[in-house]
């Protein structure tokens, strides 16, 4: 209770310190038209907002200040800065000494108030003189600055200042996350992606608050991580792609760069070696791990179910302890993803023999196991998580083991079934998701799944049909900025009819990052330029 009374009285005083030094500002906003902070066009959708209707310049007197000594929190402001800069071309500083003048202060504060009881919320009171964040964690104050890049209009607002202002809604935001993991997929498998693609993905992602990337960087077709101590596996297995391209992998250093790149923006990466099957690529790479009794070759083609692991061999398991060991290192996140999907050619005695040694060799190495939903037929319990996908059998198999879920139906969440007949990219095998459908549906409860059982979604990207980050963008945009609302907000805040005015005003976003995102007819785009086209031809 004292603290919450020391609390109110610090922000009061803050308030009238920045509100005396503000007057003449005050006389200059009085031109903006009332606001509702209601019907900004956030995404996801927070827990409460509460509007106040007036207007928060922000100008090129704004300034960011932090709580001093709070870790990461002005690696949060510099961020906002910046994101700030490239939307506004104005300089903010961050925690700069009080210089005469100064208007308008956006205040990222650490708070212990009880309210804020994850890790991830946050709250924010923007009146017409200042902004003020509150969240126990830097991880919190990252999500809220995501909110605020979304209400700072694209364009500044008109009014009879000198200088160009930005009018920021007034009121109060409470939010925190429905769903505790908030993941998309990228295949970097069938077709190699850059670390440039993948930040560029990382940038989309954060701005829609989603938390996990994971990154399936082995399959039939490549093997995309240099392990040091098997080097042919990116030297022979990583340099074929689906198509007969030029595949590639990333380097130990490289992808040390995407982690930290993740971090930044409180992502974690977790990595995919998937086996028994989709092994070919490793499998050509050192044949001894073959169990399929073929002499493997290389393989471009998009076929699935054909490859195995010896799964009876010490010497494969001693080589996926290497794998193991060696991407763990260089992997701060929680968990590490074992695969263990459509190992249609490995005998279901000898699957399960494989899923329960390699699964004890990722808790060896203090990561939390995660496999594809088939992973809940082997002898694995509830320290392991199950990714599901397609079979519900499966599903209800893990629950009953007592498995955490991840929830990826593909009839819903994946991102490379293709919108409709006309689609341009994607497969149809599961479904056709167009935008609509691809929102309207409840994680939280589908096919019987309790929602004890539900870590969170994740939307995957397979990239047989995508050879490069603008087609990846044309099949995960729009879709994946609806599954941050499935994952980040309540059940009772979501709605097709108000997601998607909200969605159509994303348009100005996504141009302005250069995304070729698929211009869903469903949707009335709020473009800033003409037509999509006209961008792709610029
Ligand atoms: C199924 S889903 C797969 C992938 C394919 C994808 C294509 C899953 C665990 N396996 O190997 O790329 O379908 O949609």
């Amino acid at each position: 209770m004292k603290i919450i009374f020391t609390r109110i009285a610090l922000t009061f005083l803050f308030l009238l310190t920045v509100v005396s030094c503000t007057k003449e500002k005050k006389k200059r906003i009085l031109n903006f038209p009332p606001t509702n902070l209601v019907t900004e066009n956030l995404i996801p959708k927070p827990l409460k907002i509460i509007p106040t209707n007036g207007g928060f310049a922000l100008d090129q007197f704004t300034a960011i200040y932090t709580t001093k000594n709070a870790a990461g929190y002005e690696e949060v402001a510099e961020f906002l800065a910046k994101k700030i800069k490239a939307k506004t071309d104005i300089d903010i500083q961050v925690n700069v000494d009080e210089i005469p003048g100064r208007e308008g202060v956006i205040y990222i504060n650490q708070s212990d108030s009880l309210e804020l009881n994850t890790p991830e919320a946050y709250q924010i009171y923007i009146t017409t003189d200042s902004v003020i964040l509150n969240s126990n964690t830097a991880e919190g104050a990252f999500r809220g600055i995501q909110t605020l890049r979304q209400l700072i209009p694209e364009v500044s607002t008109d009014t009879l200042a000198e200088y160009p202002i930005w009018t920021i809604p007034t009121g109060k935001i409470i939010d925190s996350p429905n769903l505790g993991y908030r993941g998309s997929m990228l295949d970097v498998a069938r077709h190699f992606f850059s670390v440039e693609d993948v930040k560029k993905y990382i940038d989309l992602l954060a701005y829609y608050k989603y938390n996990v990337l994971h990154l399936h960087l082995t399959d039939d077709q490549g093997w995309r991580i240099e392990i040091k101590s098997w080097p042919k596996l990116t030297e022979i297995g990583g340099s074929t792609e689906v198509g007969g391209e030029s595949g590639g992998f990333f380097t130990q250093e490289d992808y040390k760069e995407i982690v930290a790149y993740a971090a930044e923006h409180f992502i974690t990466i977790v990595p995919e070696v998937d086996m028994p099957g989709h092994t070919n690529a490793a499998s050509v790479s050192y044949p001894f791990l073959n169990g399929n009794g073929k002499t493997p070759k290389l393989y471009e083609g998009t076929h699935v179910g054909f490859s195995t692991f010896d799964t009876r061999k010490d010497t494969v398991y001693s080589f996926i302890n290497d794998v193991v060991r060696e991407i763990t290192e260089i992997s701060p996140g929680p968990y590490f993803h074992v695969g263990g999907d459509e190992s249609h050619v490995t005998k279901k005695n000898d699957y399960i023999y494989f899923m329960d040694k390699v699964v004890e060799i990722v808790k060896q190495h203090n990561k939390i196991p995660i496999g594809w939903d088939e992973l809940a037929t082997a002898n694995v319990d509830s320290t392991s998580v199950a990714q599901y996908w397609g079979s519900k059998e499966n599903a209800e198999l893990a629950v009953n083991k007592g498995m955490k879920i991840i929830m990826s139906p593909a009839k819903k969440a994946y991102l490379d079934m293709e919108y409709d007949t006309e689609s341009k990219f994607g497969l149809h095998w599961a479904a056709y998701i167009p935008t609509d459908s691809a929102y309207i549906w409840s994680p939280e409860a589908y096919d019987g799944i309790p929602l004890e059982s539900i870590l969170g979604v994740e939307a995957p990207l397979w990239s047989e049909t995508i050879s490069d980050i603008s087609e990846a963008e044309y099949l995960a945009f729009p879709r994946a900025i609806g599954y941050s609302e499935l994952s980040w907000s309540t059940e009772e805040n979501r709605d097709w009819e108000n997601y998607k005015v909200r969605l159509a005003n994303q348009a100005p976003y996504l141009e302005r990052m250069n995304v070729q995102y698929y211009p869903s007819p469903l949707i009335d785009w709020k473009k800033s330029k003409n037509t999509f086209e006209e961008i792709k031809k610029d």
